[in-house]
């Protein structure tokens, strides 16, 4: 058993002095004042320091074959560093190889995760549609305990689908119990404009936004939420990067359409100047899809987390070593996209967010961890601190400084696209399933503690939760 003692607890609707008891099995047993330990038991200081439920990532690409090679941090290396930083879940993605089984895919996916040191669950992607995909999530979300699948409009000839097979895979979704989640880019514009770019000797990594700009996401955007809308089906945006698609969104939503967002936060701090670095190897390392903008973006993005439209952050952990980024060299489209961040998620954001005065600390719950939670269906196993619920949390530090560096990041990558930034706030213990895996520098993760998360279907016809 573990007590925390003297904190503060913060959820998403309050904050209030409590102590919280975790029982062996893993769960909260009590959330009250002034509770004593009972004999044999841990007890933890948490005075001055807010208990929050752990954080939830809701898109990561451990150990992802990508773009003819694998993402560096496997489950045991990215769970671990999530830990350290305080995030205790993740739901990462199973991608079928092209016209493959969904349901092969989500079993090797469960073996790849099994030394996962954090909880995670999946959502599946469909690249492509006939019967047996029709049949395969059915049993996904029967009987493997899958709530949304994927849809990528962008990386044509790769895992992109055209609307018709979009628009089979979210009614079918929709009919399950599932939500349907998207990357929104036109694929097909892209590749005209890569095609373009490199034909007229633009080849650096500077020419990576001009081959994805903003209109790019705010057209697929536009496209996916009026698809979602002759279906009836709720439709989850990832990584929203732009005014554009933070405007279609809340735009649908004030129509009545279940539309929800979710925000990165190196789009909210980091801008396209990075690409013009005349460090290839640094410009590459920012190369990531959707790709770093220009900065009113960021204004419109902070503006979507903080009104409510915009209801998740994540951050698309998909980390590749200088060797990786190094097979692009030549040409930016073959730099495999992807940045690290699982590690400093929640402190960005608080550092960015709260500090700054844009977010409350219980807002700050409810964009790490509760909406996710509640979207996904996980709440309140998860996402909050009451009694039965997972005891994974955090307790934090809202005043505590540290450096960001890959010198010192539990990150299996050789960058941090963070390097050097002093934020405040920071996860000073992380608890997962009852125990503390990072005390303060010590990081206690173990290799294959981490547990499947089964995440239930929605009742039909699919009303998925205002968020
Ligand atoms: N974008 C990335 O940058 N990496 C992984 C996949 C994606 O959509
Ligand atoms: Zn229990
Ligand atoms: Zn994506
Ligand atoms: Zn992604």
């Amino acid at each position: 058993m573990l007590l925390i003692k003297g904190g503060t607890v913060v959820t998403a609707e309050q904050s209030h002095r409590a102590d919280v008891l975790c029982d062996d099995a893993g769960h909260i047993a009590r959330v009250a004042p002034d509770i004593e330990a009972p004999a044999g038991c841990e007890v933890t200081d948490a005075t001055g320091l807010l208990v929050m439920p752990g954080g939830i990532d809701p898109h990561t690409h451990m150990e992802m074959p990508f773009m003819g090679t694998v993402a560096s941090d496997d489950f045991y290396t990215g769970t671990a560093a999530g830990l350290a930083g305080g995030t205790t879940t993740i739901i990462d993605f199973v991608i079928p190889e092209q016209g493959g089984s969904l349901l092969d895919a989500w079993k090797e996916w469960r073996v790849k995760a099994e030394k996962a040191a954090g909880d995670y669950s999946f959502h599946v992607a469909v690249t492509h549609w006939d019967d047996k995909v029709h049949a395969d999530m059915e049993t996904l979300v029967r009987d493997c305990g899958v709530n949304s699948f994927k849809h990528f409009m962008a990386y044509k000839n790769a895992l992109m689908v055209d609307d018709e097979t979009f628009m089979h895979s979210m009614r079918r979704a929709a009919g399950l119990g599932a939500l349907s989640t998207v990357h929104a880019e036109n694929g097909d514009a892209v590749y005209y404009l890569q095609r373009a770019l490199t034909e007229a000797g633009q080849t650096g990594p500077d020419a990576h936004p001009r081959s994805r700009p903003a209109t790019v996401e705010g057209e697929a955007a536009q496209r996916a939420i009026g698809l979602a809308s002759l279906l009836d089906a709720p439709l989850y945006i990832v990584h929203v990067s732009t005014e554009e698609a933070t405007r279609a969104i809340a735009e649908a939503r004030l129509r009545g359409q279940t539309v929800y967002g979710e925000v990165l936060p190196q789009h909210l701090v980091i801008d396209e100047s990075v690409y013009l670095d005349k460090d290839w190897l640094n410009a590459a390392r920012h190369v990531m899809s959707p790709p770093f903008r220009e900065r009113h973006h960021q204004k419109a993005l902070w503006g979507g987390l903080t009104s409510g439209q915009l209801q998740t952050t994540a951050t698309d952990h998909c980390c590749f070593c200088r060797e990786q980024k190094e097979n692009g060299r030549q040409d930016f489209t073959k730099i495999p996209n992807g940045t690290p961040g699982i590690e400093d998620r929640m402190s960005v954001l608080w550092h960015y967010g709260v500090r700054t005065g844009k977010l409350t600390p219980e807002n700050f719950v409810a964009i790490t961890s509760a909406n996710t939670a509640r979207i996904f269906n996980i709440h309140p196993r998860k996402g909050t601190v009451t009694e039965g619920a997972d005891a994974d949390l955090v307790l934090w530090d809202p005043d505590a400084t540290r450096t960001v560096s890959a010198r010192t990041h539990h990150q299996n990558v050789d960058y941090n696209i963070y390097e050097g930034l002093e934020l405040t706030g920071l996860a000073r213990k992380t608890i997962s399933q009852g125990r503390i895996v990072w005390d303060d520098g010590d990081l206690r993760a173990t290799r294959g503690a981490g547990r499947y998360i089964e995440r239930p279907a929605f009742p039909k016809p699919l009303r998925a939760p205002v968020v």
